[in-house]
């Protein structure tokens, strides 16, 4: 397995967010940087023993935040159902508003369609942290999952690549 992020198309609003999950053939593949497109940053962030050398964390779209995820059982199945532990901190210092809400998607861009399932996504804590689960990658290849945050009403994405094989 193989994560990358996405940084080249870090860029996508709330509506381009919306559109994108509304429409199963979206065009975003031609946006899509090569393989080994540079992480978008490698700022670091508070690590736990837990956190795997897979975890990965980046910027999202605006910079508002640094989003890092780790799957809950050390790695990710194919085909099958799994989680992952979020951990979200804004790049200001400040603290995350109490209503910010956290959502999860995947994709598999050059095929045009995205998970048979839609991730549930616990409350945020007061530290960042929350837990998506019910993710599904369930065909080998790539996969662009993204990551959601909304405060007081603007969404900002944060985007990986996973390869399964
Ligand atoms: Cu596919």
């Amino acid at each position: 397995m193989r994560i990358v992020p996405c940084s080249s198309f870090a860029r996508l609003t709330l509506v381009a967010t919306v559109w994108l999950c509304a429409c199963g053939k979206a065009p975003v593949a031609a946006t899509v940087p090569p393989a080994d497109a540079a992480p978008a940053h490698s700022a670091p962030i508070p690590t736990t023993a837990a956190a795997s050398a897979i975890a990965r964390d980046a910027r999202s779209a605006d910079g508002t935040y640094i989003v890092r995820w780790l799957p809950v059982n050390g790695a990710i199945p194919e085909a099958e159902v799994f989680g992952i532990a979020i951990e979200i901190v804004r790049t200001d210092g400040s603290v995350l508003a109490k209503d910010a809400v956290v959502t999860v998607d995947a994709e598999m861009p050059h095929h045009g369609h995205g998970m048979n399932l839609v991730p549930t996504v616990s409350q945020l804590d007061p530290k960042g942290n929350c837990v998506a689960e019910g993710l599904l990658f369930h065909m080998p290849g790539r996969w662009v999952l993204a990551i959601d945050v909304e405060e007081g009403g603007v969404s900002e994405r944060t985007q990986w690549y996973v390869d399964i094989e």
